[in-house]
């Protein structure tokens, strides 16, 4: 696809806001009654998204049976995606549901998952309530051989989580497929050799999809966002997500929706190739890049890329595949934030209900760097800078840019294309953030850098400016 000037998305961006009045509408415009009784206005919009737009840093939870599995069935590996093994190896749901029905998370402790996740600057937990599967972590009352309660474990496993985010500040935030590989009346792709009958997508929807929904928005306090998924398959269409957006509004007005509801209004073009169209779909409240990160920011347009620890692709706990290194994990949240955007990275428990030692060794690595340089990312706007002489990334704040430096400068020298007078400049690990020497020239001001960088993956430099930043072109 030819590059695209960022003008033209904002020309489409402007066409999509208009189509889709009826979800931000101002006392002016037209609403579309047909889509839901949702109506806010532009500004009512910014405050319920304004807490995912601080958050920058989500954690995203794939659990379910297939984490009994681990990436491996009969001696053969997944290789991805170890969460579709049922898939992978075409296991029928006569031999998948017995796995399950041995499942006993008896380690699992959610008020420590959630210190331990929080502590590493995460401000949002996305938890699978149900997978492709089907499998339901909480005891629905909507089937009786099929969710947590038929397992040794017995109890809830969302309950002890939604409460531990509560008591933690952590927003508690939901996972739920629609596409459902047990369920009798899922219209598409199914793996449930016991079933009878012939699948009836409406009675899908009215008496189990849309049902279960109102358990737990009932049942679980508010929940900051839902992560819809599974949308894909033909048999579900536009007008599906439609009405499951508004279903959805109805339980909660105040609640975040993602882009994969299926709803698909007229879509703009990027102006960039992306890998994973499904996932840039502009619908609901954001868009979903998944494993990948745009180019640049989106003005205009929310977004978070969610990312797995273990490539390619595995969201269920894998025990062969390898976990990213951490330098990759940090410079990927930081690239994010300075694009305006979300990280939403994944861990996968084992069966347990263990956060294996890989993942809680990265969260630890990312709860040392966030207890210095956490204001550098958490509640930072997108840089202003379309490139910058050196290789790291930036964020900003009011009176404040945060240059995130990932290679130490060999001359010591770090030049900030802007024109503003520097009131001050110092190391965000720097406690008594004392002032370093700044020069100002035609090309911009140039701080001089400490010998040693503070940090061996990213160290923050902050550059105190009297109002807007005024760019100088590069
Ligand atoms: O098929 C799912 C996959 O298992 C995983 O949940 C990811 C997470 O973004 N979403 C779907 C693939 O796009």
């Amino acid at each position: 696809m030819k590059a695209k000037s960022p003008w033209s998305l904002r020309v489409a961006l402007a066409g999509w806001l208009a189509l889709s009045a009826s979800a931000f509408a101002t006392a002016a415009e037209p609403v579309d009654e047909s889509r839901s009784d949702f109506r806010e206005t532009a500004a009512e919009r910014d405050r319920r998204m304004s807490w995912f737009r601080e958050a920058r840093f989500g954690m995203f939870i794939h659990w379910g049976p297939y984490s009994r599995l681990a990436g491996e069935w009969e001696g053969k590996r997944t290789r991805f995606g170890a969460e579709w093994i049922q898939e992978r190896f075409q296991i029928p749901a006569s031999v998948y549901m017995p796995l399950a029905q041995k499942w006993n998370p008896s380690k699992y402790d959610a008020r420590a998952w959630v210190r331990r996740i929080k502590a590493a600057g995460v401000r949002y937990i996305c938890i699978t309530t149900k997978h492709h599967d089907g499998f339901c972590l909480w005891p629905t009352k909507l089937n009786d051989d099929w969710n947590i309660a038929i397992t040794p474990y017995g109890g809830d496993l969302l309950k002890p989580l939604a409460d531990a985010c509560r008591e933690e500040g952590v927003k508690f935030c939901i996972y739920h497929s629609v596409m459902d590989w047990h369920h009798p009346d899922w219209p598409g792709q199914s793996f449930n050799d016991l079933r009878t009958g012939k699948p009836d997508k409406e009675r899908f929807k009215k008496d189990y999809l849309f049902p279960q929904l109102k358990e737990l928005f009932t049942g679980y306090g508010e929940i900051g966002m839902i992560w819809l998924d599974g949308t894909w398959d033909k048999a579900w269409n536009s007008e599906d997500g439609r009405e499951l957006e508004a279903h959805l509004r109805k339980l909660q007005p105040s609640l975040v929706i993602n882009n994969r509801s299926g709803y698909k209004p007229p879509q703009p073009e990027y102006g960039f190739a992306v890998g994973n169209a499904y996932s840039y779909t502009l619908a609901g409240d954001y868009i979903s890049p998944e494993g990948e990160i745009p180019p640049t920011g989106l003005p205009g347009i929310d977004w978070e890329t969610c990312q797995t620890m273990q490539p390619p692709k595995n969201w269920g706990y894998d025990r062969h595949a390898k976990f990213r290194p951490f330098p990759e994990l940090l410079r990927e949240l930081v690239d994010v934030s300075s694009k305006g955007g979300n990280l939403l990275l994944n861990i996968g428990p084992n069966a347990d209900g263990e956060i294996v030692p890989s993942a809680a060794d990265r969260l630890e690595q990312f709860a040392a760097w966030m207890k210095v340089n956490a204001t550098a990312i958490h509640g930072t706007g997108a840089s202003p800078f379309s490139k910058l002489p050196f290789k790291g990334r930036r964020t900003r704040k009011p009176g404040k840019l945060f240059l995130h430096v990932f290679e130490w400068p060999r001359d010591g020298r770090l030049l900030v294309p802007v024109s503003n007078k520097v009131s001050r400049a110092y190391m965000l690990a720097d406690a008594g953030a004392t002032p370093l020497a700044v020069s100002a020239s035609p090309a911009g001001a140039t701080v001089s850098l400490p010998a040693v960088a503070p940090d061996p993956v990213v160290s923050v430099v902050v550059v105190e400016i009297a109002g807007e930043p005024a760019v100088l072109s590069r």
